[in-house]
């Protein structure tokens, strides 16, 4: 395929290819806006400090040309940038999974399913556009060698250890749970032992399962000294659980279901307190209708709607770290799944802006 010499037509095999009327304008706004990189897919931003992050009226005419970016947001990694508040990771992993593999592909479900997102200006319920209160970039993919368990929880502490030390604030899209562990790690060697606010079908503290699993964080980060115990709550747990050993709070899933949202917020307004915060979402806290496409889904799950409410619900608490987990695409139907997973991380965001303002 050659570009034409206006290049604004592109032939293949010497046949021109009549493009609708948006990629005119495509081309007029690699000229008016070179940051833009789903207008201009040859600029490399990776490490140029000199530029200022566009504002909010930022987009595509069409939302599904260009690079697919969470939320549209620039791909870019310079941390000294003083605009950018959050930065927005994947992590492409799924060795820990003990059930289906394939939340590899979480980060690049979400960030095609947060293209029906990003056309709305000012995010209903919120009467604010979250990028006029946050500068939001998105990194792009932790880098690691496939296979590797080992290097890869080198690869990402030491990613979130430069993204902490630079005062900005993590949005990280998983991969399976396990990548919650290294995060947490990252987390405390910034923050000290935190609180932990968890939404997931399973308590993830099995003792008896290998070191890099995902079903084991939540007692390797307590042997760790990363979370505070008494302070952290689990939400939508329903399955194993010994309440009499358990170290963590519970609002297991029937509760959580049939608990009105503004009495569960309140007691993990109540559990949390003031102390520094780690927010993760497993998706499977959804029940299967919500959320199909993950590894080790388990009905009687919340909705998402639910989801949603509990995550605006956490307004005020000190938020310092946040994860959306186990989005599995292979898995979904019509994208649900990983339209839920890129609606609470944009849930996340709105959250921090909200906490930010207050
Ligand atoms: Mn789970």
């Amino acid at each position: 395929m050659s570009i034409g010499s206006a290049g604004l037509t592109p032939t293949v095999q010497s046949r021109p290819v009549r493009l609708p009327l948006y990629h005119l304008t495509y081309g007029l706004l690699i000229e008016s806006n070179p940051l833009n990189p789903k207008t201009n897919n040859n600029t490399d931003l990776s490490n140029d400090s000199s530029i200022r992050l566009p504002g909010p009226d930022w987009a595509s005419p069409s939302l599904y040309s260009g690079m697919q970016s969470f939320m549209g947001r620039p791909y870019y990694r310079d941390l000294s940038n003083p605009d950018v508040d959050i930065v927005v990771s994947g992590v492409p992993y799924d060795l820990a999974t003990t059930g289906r593999s394939g939340a590899r592909f979480g980060p690049q479900g979400i960030r095609a399913a947060t293209y029906n997102l990003s056309w709305e200006e000012e995010r209903w319920p919120y009467n604010f556009n979250v990028f006029e209160k946050l500068g939001v970039i998105d990194w792009g993919d932790v880098e690691f060698t496939p296979g590797d368990c080992v290097h890869f929880v080198e690869a990402l502490e030491s990613h979130a250890d430069k993204v902490l030390e630079a005062d900005k604030t993590m949005l990280t899209l998983g991969g399976d749970h396990y990548i919650t562990l290294p995060l947490l790690r990252a987390h405390a060697r910034k923050f000290g032992p935190m609180a932990l606010i968890h939404f997931d079908a399973h308590t993830d503290i099995d003792e008896q399962g290998g070191f890099y699993d995902h079903g084991t964080m939540f007692h390797t980060a307590l042997e760790e000294g990363l979370l505070i115990p008494e302070k952290s709550i689990q939400i939508g747990i329903r399955t194993w659980l010994d309440r009499a050993e358990h170290p963590y709070h519970v609002i297991d899933a029937a509760e959580a279901n049939d608990m009105p949202v503004a009495e569960i917020s309140q007691k993990i307004r109540d559990v949390v307190g003031e102390t520094q915060a780690y927010l993760t979402f497993d998706i499977d806290c959804l029940d299967p209708a919500y959320a199909p496409g993950t590894g080790t889904p388990v009905c009687g799950g919340l909705t998402t709607d639910r989801a949603m409410k509990l995550i605006r619900g956490l307004k005020g608490l000190n938020i310092v770290g946040m994860d959306v987990a186990e989005v599995a695409p292979a898995y979904d139907h019509a994208d649900i799944t990983s339209l839920a997973g890129a609606t609470l991380a944009l849930e996340m965001l709105y959250l921090q802006a909200n906490n930010r303002m207050s």
